[in-house]
């Protein structure tokens, strides 16, 4: 360690996603702290080396998936689609620790297990699975927000004599091909596995507990002129990113869907459609289809025809009908709704008819059983705070994070909390729900220049004040009671997960705003503690 001869690091990073490597190369290589890494999984990546599934595929366009720091990275690094797979993330990132030099800073296969904030002389004490515990000044957690495995416990899963698995533990053996194969969940996974792996499955049985809203993704090549051009405009681009509402790169629109004639609407969702996207669809033709009524009946009702006209069985297509409003996380994938026409595949509703058990031949539902060889859980995530929760952290006055969030979880910016001085989280909840990686350099950016400030002005630790915390919340609070997304229960709520707390998780206010409250706030709301002397000790 570099600031601190007695302990083991300057700072420790857990996680080897997005968050994690940015927090690495910045430590590292701009404020040259001494920095080691911890990473669960056996590469870095994060999502992208867990979610190795058929279909995976982002759904933030190429050209905004990725950094925005490095020119010239974003010159010389390419593409060729307008989406990602799941390899393509993976390769840039692992590029990255290695243009960076930041590769051997991750120690792999490596669970923190602990970690507690030692009070008398303020420093961080890390605990992994190897048994082994580590000191820092700081710690950064990017532990991910869509990462701890919501795999639902389903009487009888261990008398199944085939292979299930979940899709964010994909294995390298998986055999579906030319099986029958039942997958569980019909969300933003759900549907792109659905989709690519029907063509390649003897059956496959789909069982649906909520029907979801899909609009196309409009999947395709990008010419070299196109991707140039997009090179060419870079710095107007992540401009946009960082002051619109999604940060996805589209810009804002200030037209209300109620504005307009009907026809007029069905025309600009049409347009929509054609283009894909399913937060273009969502956020950026009408600004106003997540906040009213109305413009959100007018886009579900569109969604709703189309499935009625693509959908040739009616009993299906009616099951396919989402019965709540337009306001989840929105799903887009080009062949979804048709994926339901092909002889092989099958809709069972969940809803109507609940899964009673697995057996040893497959799933039974109270209308009776179907025989799989493989099941595939697309069950989602127990997100935001999932992996916080996880593992024992604690603060100040043994303040443990689980029970301080058992009500709902706080933040302060979704990036630091009362009680755990110099721990910077990366996602966390009450973040803004917006396109990652910008979102994720403005909470680091934020992080780190305050890191860079304790450091130049000699001080030891900051934290927020409660009242910073709670004022957060509160904001938080009342951006999200003017949304729709209340009204259906997802993981954005925490709805998604049997007993867990179901309350705001979400800075609901967009990038843009996000960015001018890091501005205006800066490090006021926070309280110091000096440098320890070595009379201190
Ligand atoms: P992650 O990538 O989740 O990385 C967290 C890492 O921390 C994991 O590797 C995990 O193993 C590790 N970890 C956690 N706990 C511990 C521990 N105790 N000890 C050691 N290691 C630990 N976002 C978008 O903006 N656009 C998209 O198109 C998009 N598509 C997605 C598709 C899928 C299938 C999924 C699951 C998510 C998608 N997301 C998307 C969200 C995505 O998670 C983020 O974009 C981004 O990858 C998050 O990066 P991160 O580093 O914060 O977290
Ligand atoms: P989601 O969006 O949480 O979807 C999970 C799906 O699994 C959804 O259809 C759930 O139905 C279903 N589910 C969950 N638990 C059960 C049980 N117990 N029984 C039956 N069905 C169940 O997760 P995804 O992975 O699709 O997407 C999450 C994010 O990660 C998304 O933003 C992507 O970017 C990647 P429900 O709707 O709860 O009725």
């Amino acid at each position: 360690s570099k600031l601190d001869a007695n302990l083991d690091f300057d700072a420790i990073v857990i996680g080897g996603g997005f968050s994690g490597i940015y927090a690495v190369h910045r430590l590292k290589n701009e404020l040259n702290l001494d920095v080691i890494a911890f990473e669960k999984g056996g590469h870095v990546g994060g999502t992208w080396y867990w979610n190795r599934y058929p279909g995976a595929l982002s759904d933030t366009e190429s050209f905004v998936y990725r950094f925005s720091f490095d020119k010239e990275l974003l010159q010389e690094y390419t593409w060729t689609h307008n989406y990602l797979t799941q390899k393509e993330v993976l390769n840039y990132l692992t590029h990255v620790t290695e243009r960076y030099n930041i590769k051997d800073n991750f120690k792999l296969n490596t669970e923190v297990t602990k970690v507690k904030f030692n009070e008398d002389e303020s420093y961080w004490e890390v605990t992994t699975n190897h048994e082994k515990t580590y000191t820092a000044q700081f710690l950064i957690c990017g532990l991910g927000l869509l990462s701890a495995v919501h795999k639902p416990n389903i009487p009888g899963i261990d008398n199944f004599k085939g292979q299930y698995y979940h899709t964010a533990q994909w294995p390298e053996n998986a055999d579906y091909k030319g099986k029958k194969v039942g997958v569980i969940g019909t969300g933003s996974t759900g549907i792109q596995l659905i989709t690519a792996i029907a063509p390649e499955v003897e059956h496959l049985t789909v069982f649906q507990r909520t029907a979801q809203y899909n609009v196309p993704l409009g999947y395709r090549k990008q010419s070299e002129e196109e991707i140039a051009e997009i090179k060419a405009n870079y710095d107007q681009i992540w401009d946009t990113v960082r002051n619109s509402v999604t940060a996805f790169g589209y810009p804002d629109t200030n037209i209300s869907a109620m504005d307009h004639s009907e026809e007029e609407r069905e025309a600009k969702f049409e347009e929509a459609w054609k283009r894909g996207n399913g937060f273009y669809f969502l956020n950026h033709v009408f600004n106003d289809l997540a906040t009213n009524r109305e413009a959100n009946d007018a886009a579900a009702n569109f969604i709703k025809k189309k499935i009625k006209e693509i959908v040739k069985d009616p009993e299906t297509a009616e099951k396919l009908t989402p019965k709540e409003p337009y306001a989840r996380r929105p799903c887009a994938n080009d062949g979804y709704y048709y994926t339901f026409n092909r002889d092989n595949v099958s809709l069972v509703d969940i809803k109507a008819n609940p899964i009673v058990e697995v057996t040893e031949k497959g799933i039974r539902t109270t209308e009776g059983e179907h025989e799989l060889d493989v099941i595939i859980f697309a069950t989602g995530f127990d997100a935001m705070d999932g992996n916080y929760t996880k593992f024992p952290m604690i603060g100040r006055n043994n303040v443990v994070l689980k029970d301080k969030w058992k009500n709902g979880s706080r933040s302060y910016l979704g990036i630091m909390e009362s009680d755990f001085p110099n721990m910077f989280m990366s996602r966390a909840p009450l973040s803004s729900f917006t396109n990652n990686p910008p979102a994720i350099e403005s909470e680091l950016g934020w992080a780190i220049d305050l890191i860079k400030y304790l450091i130049d002005n000699n001080l030891r630790t900051a934290e927020p004040t409660k009242e910073a915390v709670d004022g957060w919340y509160d904001l938080c609070l009342k951006l999200s009671e003017g949304s729709l997304f209340g009204e259906t229960q997802s993981w954005i709520f925490g709805a998604n997960i049997p007993g867990k707390p179901v309350s705001v998780r979400f800075y609901m206010g967009g990038m843009g705003n996000y960015n001018k409250e890091l501005e205006k706030r800066g490090f006021s709301e926070l309280v110091f503690d000096k440098a320890l002397e070595k009379s201190d000790r």
